[in-house]
């Protein structure tokens, strides 16, 4: 018996209470009676036939399994981009011992002490002997052998702070938070609405400044009491199957970053997006008929709005089946398609997982070897858009192929990208529904006994629910992979679990046009990116409602400079184009998505980096600044790459804002160039027109003059923003924008470094991109008695009093130092 609260409970209540509705009957596994070592790590056989497996898949991650049975499942794992490593590993102690260490061969790592009774309890090292993770011997791990759940707690400092989780409509630091992962369609979610669309179950802690990793591998309902039940330790577990967890050290500096990169090693990296999926994208459910669309995308152009993407919302098709389009509004699909090509925009439509029922439908004829079965075997039918649908079950390789190719012939009618919604699964109604239809409700999907092929490891619906979502995009993007090897697929999804980032961007579903929502986006998609997924965006406005023009104005602001930025509006709502509101918010919107469109080349260059290292474009505060107490908590700001701060004005009629510096660094206004201190906070100048921005001392990042669309800025040249007067350092990352050549070569980093008032350019004498043609300096009070290019007095140079601006010029010949001579 587990808790001194369990034993009087059970004796209360004494054997009257059945085991279905007693509380959960956890029971620890008992003392370790074996220890051996496998091939798969070391294991720990205890009295009651559980048994545990500690292995090192890193030298400075530990992964912890338990099985409440003799034997292990087959080591699979949907999170996971590979088979995780296993370390040689160096074991003291036996079955004898109170407690058993392991460490790697390699000395310099992680270890892990295990208490051998009365029941295991693990405890993690980092590599400089500071205790990281320790589970809670007041509760222990621990299964349920009635229903089968699995949990362990983990002691916890008050102080202690918990950002990732994936979606969450919750405020930045997740501590004092009970979470649950179950993927669920929540239309007009309120914050604090929990769960939502996805299940990412992995979290950075962050204690005094270091940080830790946790990840929970399970794909069935997971819970999480991070400090809420009893704050001095936290909870984790699922609702089934083994325990399965990932701890991340962060290596020798505590370091979130490395926590990062450590947990993105094993569930892989964003693909680097083509750049026209970076521009400003413009949807609505829905655009139709054709002609609509035609007078969308000419509006763009007419009124020199920049867009590059145009959604086709579910209205495209004829009655809702999956790849048809309506005869009656799109008739002539692959005219319109080229049409809107010609003019420089890219086409993305929507695609559900539910197909129709209808003998007359060809796919949902041929696709019948792949549907969800019901616990009877029958094929699962659902209500959805369509009416009663049939699902392919995307845990089957062979239902993800055969939906996969079915992308072929929109490809050929010339769409460019793909958007996969409802796939939490959501349904209308459930079969046997007897309760009110709510409108959040976790049962509305497939019944919990329903079958999946879970990839050769069968299981029931509950098991497999919150993959089911990212098994679609995988489907949608290994599908266009096949069928499109030389382009870089786009996929949109709705709901996902770990490792989704390795096959689609995420939107965060059908948020509501109120402040609330445009302030929790903040939160909401700066925690997505540290859980390992780079490419994330709110629907600009709010999906549900109609928001003022101010609101439209502020999100479209504070959406800017988000990896993914969208408008799309509900089919109930007011029309929503970045000109519907007339008058100078026209002019404003207009300028905030030219501004996106400058800053694409440093967008660009972070989505690279994302890319290999995993570290995400836009982060929250404390994950750059992890020492400074006043960055921890901070819901309104947020970092996009190191280098530029922003802070959108998310409260109504406001026109000013406090806006906090981190600590270490000073930050140049983007507008005015007034310079501000670190560890400052100041009241900022927020008029309608104004995004607050600042560059960080030291840096330099690519900058690009407007153009309408991505294609059109491939011939632009680059200008370096230079905020001088610290050291520092910027890269430019330039590539094709599309194709997978930059994996043969075909890229090219420049380097621009900053010495105080000296900038030097370590950049090819001629590129196969686009040419760095001026440095802007920022922050420049009083003109610079002479500026030299390599020595010599610079030929043109423009400085600007208002905005503190120094704008050099610089000749076509390679110049290597630019210095300012004040
Ligand atoms: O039940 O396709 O979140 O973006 O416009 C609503 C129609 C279904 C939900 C998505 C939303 C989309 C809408 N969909």
């Amino acid at each position: 018996m587990r808790s001194k609260r369990a034993v009087f409970w059970m004796a209360a209540c004494g054997l009257l209470i059945a085991a279905s509705s007693a509380p959960a009957a956890w029971q620890t596994p008992g003392p370790v009676d074996a220890v051996q070592q496998t091939d798969q790590g070391v294991e720990l056989t205890t009295r009651s036939g559980a048994v545990l497996r500690v292995s090192f898949v890193a030298p400075d991650v530990v992964r912890v399994r338990m099985t409440p049975r003799r034997w292990f499942e087959r080591d699979f794992s949907y999170a996971l981009a590979a088979a995780p490593p296993v370390l040689p590993m160096v074991v003291e102690g036996d079955a004898t011992s109170a407690a058993i260490r392991l460490r790697t061969v390699q000395p310099g790592g992680s270890w892990v002490v295990v208490e051998t009774r009365p029941t295991p309890l693990i405890r993690v090292f980092a590599p400089d002997g500071r205790l990281e993770f320790a589970e809670d011997s007041r509760r222990p791990m621990a299964f349920d052998a009635a229903d089968g759940a699995v949990e362990t707690s983990v002691q916890r400092e008050q102080t202690e702070l918990y950002f990732g989780f994936g979606e969450k409509a919750l405020p930045m630091s997740r501590d004092g938070q009970y979470m649950t992962m179950w993927n669920s369609d929540t239309p007009g979610y309120v914050p604090g609405l929990d769960p939502i669309y996805q299940s990412i179950p992995f979290f950075i802690a962050l204690r005094e400044g270091r940080s830790y990793g946790v990840f929970l591998d399970s794909t069935r309902r997971t819970y999480f009491d991070m400090g809420k039940t009893t704050p001095s330790r936290y909870t984790l577990g699922a609702a089934g199957g083994e325990l399965d967890y990932y701890v991340f050290t962060g290596g020798k500096d505590h370091d979130a970053h490395a926590v990062l990169q450590a947990y993105t090693r094993l569930t892989g990296r964003g693909l680097l997006p083509p750049l026209w999926a970076l521009g400003y994208q413009q949807s609505r459910y829905s655009y139709t008929p054709a002609s609509k669309v035609r007078e969308i995308a000419q509006a763009f152009r007419d009124k020199r709005i920049p867009a590059d993407v145009i959604y086709f919302d579910i209205g495209y098709m004829d009655g809702y089946r999956i790849f048809t389009w309506s005869p009656r509004d799109f008739p002539r699909p692959k005219e319109l398609l080229d049409a809107l090509h010609a003019q420089g925009f890219h086409a993305v439509t929507i695609v559900d997982p539910g197909v129709k029922v209808d003998e007359d439908f060809p796919i949902y004829r041929a696709g019948k070897p792949w549907y969800t079965r019901t616990a009877a075997g029958e094929e699962l039918h659902a209500q959805v858009w369509p009416g009663i649908c049939a699902f392919p079950d995307f845990t089957q390789p062979g239902a993800r192929a055969w939906f996969g190719s079915l992308y072929a012939g929109f490809l050929d009618q010339g769409v460019d990208g793909f958007w996969n919604d409802m796939n939490e699964p959501g349904v209308f109604i459930p079969s046997g529904w007897t309760k009110p239809v709510l409108v959040h409700d976790p049962a509305k999907t497939f019944a919990l006994d329903a079958r999946h092929d879970g990839d050769g490891l069968p299981g029931d619906h509950a098991r497999y629910h919150n993959v089911y979502g990212m098994q679609m995009a995988r489907a949608t993007f290994e599908g266009l992979s096949k069928l499109r090897p030389q382009q870089r697929p786009f996929v949109l999804t709705r709901a996902g679990y770990a490792g989704v980032q390795r096959y689609s961007a995420v939107w965060t579903g059908d948020n509501a046009s109120t402040w609330d929502h445009l302030a929790m986006s903040i939160p909401m998609l700066a925690n997505l990116s540290v859980s390992g997924v780079p490419f994330v965006g709110a629907d600009i406005g709010g999906f549900t409602g109609s928001p003022s023009a101010e609101l439209y104005t502020r999100w479209l602001q504070a959406a800017a400079l988000t990896p993914f930025m969208r408008t799309h509006s509900a089919i109930d709502t007011a029309q929503r184009e970045p000109w519907t509101f007339g008058g100078a918010y026209d002019e404003i919107n207009r300028a905030t998505i030219e501004l996106r469109y400058r800053l694409l080349p440093y967008l660009y260059t972070l989505f690279s980096e994302s890319a290999a290292t995993g570290v995400p474009p836009m982060r929250p505060l404390w994950f750059e600044y992890p020492r400074d107490v006043g960055s921890w908590q901070l819901q309104d700001e947020f970092l996009l790459g190191a280098d530029l701060l922003v802070a959108p004005v998310v409260q109504e009629r406001a026109t000013t804002r406090r806006v906090y510096f981190p600590r270490g660094d000073a930050w140049i206004d983007w507008w005015d160039g007034t310079r501000h201190e670190g560890g400052s906070s100041a009241d900022i100048a927020a008029p309608l027109d104004r995004l607050p921005l600042f560059l960080r001392a030291g840096a330099a990042i690519p900058t690009s003059p407007v153009a309408q669309h991505t294609a059109e800025m491939a011939g632009l040249p680059l200008t370096i923003a230079v905020a001088p007067g610290a050291q520092g350092e910027g890269r430019v990352y330039q590539d094709a924008g599309d194709g997978f050549g930059y994996r043969n070569g075909a890229f090219e980093v420049d380097r621009i470094s900053v010495h105080a008032d000296r900038v030097h350019l370590d950049v090819p004498a001629a590129t196969r991109f686009r040419r760095i043609a001026a440095l802007e300096f920022l922050g420049i009070d009083t003109a610079p008695r002479k500026v030299l290019l390599d020595g010599k007095p610079a030929g043109e140079t423009a400085f600007d009093a208002a905005s503190r601006r120094l704008r050099v010029t610089l000749p076509p010949r390679p110049v290597r130092d630019v210095e300012l001579k004040r």
